[in-house]
């Protein structure tokens, strides 16, 4: 396949430690193989069991040429199936979100079951059988009440990353979780480039005002300790609440896809608000103290989040064309907190509505730089961007293995 060849010869004369060469992030072909052989097969963070809070809710998510619905059913399990119809392929959810008793196809009123089967097709003779019909599955797997899909006929192993972040999840109890607000914006950016800028803080001190105020510039904190250490004071963090029973310490998966880790905000600070105090009254989750600081956790390609002391934020990552990237942001709070009453919702979302905007822009002045003729890959930071370096690293190892098993299986 003629862009792969090329892709494997960009991925062998990379320089470690730099930014990617242009083609990266700007070339239809590359875009086109992330798709396929990252965003078709790795598990993706969609939307969370809040966002479907009763039976018949659902969400639809488009990821590249494909569009599935992800469905709570009669009796509660969330499910996603492609939303393609069964008989001529019509989409059947039109919309972003909605409910429904049962899902139908709008052309021709073929009729679904929450669970997938074909219920209803008018007139298709004594021959047709409907049980041969149903919605196709997508895999669709659950953690602590954040719901993900895999493409892929055979999905990767997920097993390992429930197990992982689900004790540190637990304690956030998001499964009494509501949205309190929701919010898609577009960058003008390649993929990449969204997550090279969340892996760092380098650029926070510069861009974030608001953010700055509660989150620490400290690179042990965003990054991924190279050496495996961290400083005293985030070590005492880690003991402290732990021993409180809110899970904390640093891991990283083996091949680098994700990492949790609880980590101070800044002294005093205790929740993403303009003047550090939690922002909703009814807290979310049982963290034993306000100043508990961030569980951190990133999922490549999809996700990273914030889960504080009294409400949690979710960021999907969506790539929509090589140079646009779809980032949708939850905020989530107890199911019985009150607007107005135990939270004020400009306050709990203008720091991160700033930030994302901050992020954004510099999102989009990075990728317009890139698609200058004079661009020339730089050096990261190894100091400020060790976690900028470990993505690449990611992004490249997986591409690399994806594209050449044969030889990798091998060495
Ligand atoms: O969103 C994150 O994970 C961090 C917080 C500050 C900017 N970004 C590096
Ligand atoms: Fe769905 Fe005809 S395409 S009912
Ligand atoms: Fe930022």
């Amino acid at each position: 396949m003629q862009p792969s060849a090329s892709l494997t010869e960009l991925l062998a004369r990379r320089k470690p430690g730099h930014a990617l060469e242009q083609a990266f992030y700007t070339s239809p072909e590359i875009y086109q193989t992330d798709l396929e052989e990252i965003w078709y097969k790795n598990w993706l963070f969609t939307t969370s069991r809040a966002e479907l809070p009763k039976k018949g809710a659902y969400v639809t998510h488009k990821v590249g040429a494909y569009t599935v619905m992800i469905v709570r059913g009669q009796d509660d399990v969330i499910r996603a199936f492609h939303n393609t119809c069964r008989h001529r392929g019509s989409v059947i959810c039109q919309h972003k979100k909605g409910t429904a008793a049962k899902l139908v196809c709008p052309y021709h009123q073929w009729t679904y079951e929450l669970d997938g089967r074909l219920l209803w097709a008018r007139d298709m003779g004594p021959d047709f059988d409907a049980s041969k019909h149903g919605l196709k599955p997508v895999n669709c797997r659950e953690v602590a009440g954040l719901i993900y899909i895999c493409l892929a006929e055979t999905a990767p192993d997920f097993d390992a990353f429930a197990e992982t972040v689900t004790p540190y999840l637990e304690v956030h109890d998001l499964s009494n979780a509501k949205v309190a607000f929701q919010s898609t914006i577009i960058e003008n950016g390649n993929w990449k480039l969204v997550w090279e800028n969340n892996r760092e803080c380098y650029h926070c001190a510069g861009n974030h005002p608001d953010l700055c105020r509660t989150y620490p510039e400290d690179p042990t904190i965003t990054g991924v300790s190279a050496d495996g250490t961290f400083p005293e004071k985030v070590e005492n963090h880690f003991n402290r609440l732990e021993g409180m029973g809110a899970p904390s310490r640093f891991k990283m998966a083996d091949n680098g896809e994700y990492r949790v880790a609880r980590m101070p905000l800044l002294d005093g600070a205790e929740s993403y608000t303009m003047n550090g105090k939690i922002a909703v009254q009814k807290r979310l989750g049982r963290v034993p103290v306000l100043d508990a600081g961030t569980l951190l956790l990133f999922n490549y390609p999809t996700t990273w989040n914030h889960f504080l002391s009294d409400h949690s934020i979710t960021f999907r990552v969506t790539p929509i064309s090589p140079t646009e990237t779809e980032v949708t942001t939850t905020w989530l709070v107890h199911k019985d907190a009150v607007e107005g009453v135990d939270y004020d919702l400009k306050n709990l979302t203008t720091v991160w509505e700033h930030t994302n905007d901050e992020d954004r822009q510099v999102v989009e002045d990075n990728q317009q730089g890139i698609n200058s003729p004079a661009y020339e890959p730089g050096p990261y930071s190894a100091t400020h961007e060790d976690g900028v370096i470990q993505f690449v690293n990611w992004y490249c190892d997986t591409m690399a293995s994806r594209l050449d098993p044969v030889k990798l299986a091998a060495e």
